[in-house]
């Protein structure tokens, strides 16, 4: 069998599963939300990186499908968290391929998801590549603002690695900013790498965005990011993707 019907069956087959990792506000410590991931368990081959199958899924049309599965599994899943002290008021961030932009239905799908879960549209933040947004001929920026006006919030995830004009910053309607892990790698003292992050904090604040920085694995990475005004923390130093039960035990101890 060829890799993109492995996909396809792996979505039959549930052999699919989500993560999720927690986002902390760096002024408050507080859980601010948590970024779903999908992981796949294949039955021979073992665990699978992303980084491998979103490609060919992208490449096969795959891709809405299974961006259809993440949101509704990510959705019903910060749904039935509603009575939870903690995950029931945090916001959930999914990430959507470019690919499915251009399906033509995304707006409906993610709609039609919240309707069914019952999820408030405030609980959810789209996570779109900051390469979706290259040679955007102007569709995507629409697709952004009806997603705003149905509530849902907008991260632009991979800042600064997408080579796009900046000029999309201030032509849709994002919440979050997320400086890729790139950046936050070659922190603190390389002083270009600092630079930079402070350009883009500076750059997004300006524009009314959050700032997260994510990829954070160190205690010297974290103080340099809050120093310069970062607003949300993301990396192995404060947490990892988790499956949901353990992240419900992870919200209720002290960390
Ligand atoms: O979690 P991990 O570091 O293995 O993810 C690797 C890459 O796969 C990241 O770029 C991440 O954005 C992407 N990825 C993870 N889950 C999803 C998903 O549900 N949909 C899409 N489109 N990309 C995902
Ligand atoms: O491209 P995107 O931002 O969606 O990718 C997020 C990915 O980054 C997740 O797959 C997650 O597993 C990974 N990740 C999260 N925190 C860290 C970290 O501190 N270090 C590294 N190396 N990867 C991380
Ligand atoms: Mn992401
Ligand atoms: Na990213």
């Amino acid at each position: 069998m060829d890799f993109a019907s492995q996909v396809e069956s792996a979505l039959d087959n549930q052999q699919f599963y989500l993560v999720y990792q927690p986002q902390i506000d760096f002024n408050t410590g507080r859980l601010k939300g948590v970024e779903a991931l999908i992981r796949w368990q294949h039955p021979t081959k073992g665990m699978i990186s992303p980084v491998e199958f979103i490609r060919v899924a992208e490449l096969t049309g795959l891709i809405v499908p299974l961006g259809k599965w993440v949101m509704r599994t990510a959705c019903a899943q910060a749904a039935a968290w509603r009575d939870h002290p903690v995950l029931g008021q945090i916001e959930i961030s999914v990430n959507v391929s470019a690919l499915q932009l251009q399906s033509g239905t995304l707006v409906e799908d993610i709609l039609g998801i919240l309707a069914e879960t019952g999820l408030s549209p405030h609980r959810l933040v789209v996570e779109l590549t900051e390469s979706a947004f290259v040679q955007d001929d102007g569709e995507n920026a629409r697709i952004m603002r009806s997603l705003k006006s149905a509530g849902i919030k907008l991260a632009i995830d991979d800042f600064g690695t997408g080579y796009s004009c900046l000029s999309y910053l201030r032509d849709i309607p994002g919440d979050y900013l997320k400086v890729d892990r790139s950046f936050v790698l070659e922190l603190p003292g390389h002083n270009k790498a600092e630079a930079v992050i402070q350009a883009i904090v500076s750059l997004g604040k300006s524009l009314d965005y959050r700032i997260i920085a994510e990829g954070i694995e160190n205690q010297a990475q974290a103080d340099f990011l809050q120093r310069i005004g970062c607003d949300i923390a993301q990396g192995f130093l404060f947490a990892r993707p988790m499956e949901a039960d353990a992240l419900q035990l992870w919200s209720s101890s002290p960390h």
